[in-house]
């Protein structure tokens, strides 16, 4: 967890808009937006320009967060049980996969559980956590005109990013204003009517069955099957050559590795 001071109050702030329902901090610098968002109440956001600390959705991964892209981080109220909101990674990634199409992104796809992908190049990804029981702090990090292989040359050949994809209109606070809006309405989707209507949906954004190689949490043994999206509950289905069908719930899943 952060050792941040709270962030300045949010009225008067020239670098706050009211966007979508949602009260939007824009900061230069942070090291993780989640981190900086942690303490806020819900229907508040924060942007960075630039993080210093991007993580990625385990320990060990980071986040590469250079001027130029968008790195968000949005605050949401989770009423009721704990269980309910746990679809909420997967949830987001919908969310975001619809906002991005009708933007105009080209031959947009999801990989389990959140990666926005062009092809095989990654264009977005999330990362959601739960700082306090109440809420939920939705990370996304998107690349619009930044170059994050030139940050971490590991990553040529392996980023997208919309400057590339979509003509014109990459400014970071519109893309915020598409974000929000999409995680507003995916929030009032799962509140009123549940994650099925959602899950149906998502298991469209896989684009079909495909091999994939299951890295499961604690273990260093990784297993292949084929990858058939997900359940109602939102877990993994996969179908093996060995054992068959089985699901996963998202946590005991740490890594899942396209192999087509
Ligand atoms: C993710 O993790 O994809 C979650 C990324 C979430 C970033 C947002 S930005 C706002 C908020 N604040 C944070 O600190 N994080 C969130 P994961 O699935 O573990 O993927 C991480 C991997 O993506 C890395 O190991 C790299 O291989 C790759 N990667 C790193 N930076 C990238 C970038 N800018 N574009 C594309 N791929 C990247």
């Amino acid at each position: 967890m952060d050792t941040m001071s709270a962030p300045a109050p949010l009225t008067n702030d020239p670098a706050t808009l009211l966007a979508e329902g949602w009260t939007v901090r824009v900061v230069p610098e942070t090291a993780s937006t989640n981190f900086a968002a942690s303490r806020l109440p819900a229907w508040h956001a924060l942007r960075a320009r630039v993080q210093t600390g991007g993580r990625g959705r385990i320990p060990e991964r980071r986040w590469v967060s250079d001027e130029g892209g968008l790195w968000l981080s949005a605050v949401v109220p989770c009423p009721g049980a704990a269980r309910k909101w746990e679809i909420l990674p997967l949830a987001t990634g919908w969310a975001l996969l619809g906002a991005l199409r009708e933007f105009g992104v080209p031959d947009l796809r999801l990989r389990w559980p959140n990666d926005l992908l062009v092809g095989r190049r990654k264009l977005a990804g999330v990362l959601v956590e739960r700082f306090r029981p109440d809420t939920a702090v939705i990370g996304v990090g998107l690349n619009i005109s930044n170059r994050p292989e030139l940050a971490e040359p590991a990553l040529a050949g392996a980023t997208a990013r919309l400057a590339d994809l979509v003509p014109g209109g990459h400014d970071p606070d519109d893309l915020a204003r598409i974000v929000l809006r999409a995680l507003r309405r995916m929030h009032t989707i799962v509140l009123d009517r549940g994650f099925g209507v959602i899950a149906d949906a998502l298991n469209l954004g896989w684009q079909g069955s495909r091999r994939v190689e299951l890295t499961l949490t604690g273990r260093a043994a990784t297993f292949a099957g084929s990858f058939q999206g997900i359940d109602a509950q939102g877990r993994l289905r996969l179908v093996t050559e060995r054992d068959g069908p089985q699901t996963f719930d998202a946590s005991q899943v740490a890594r899942l590795r396209e192999l087509e």
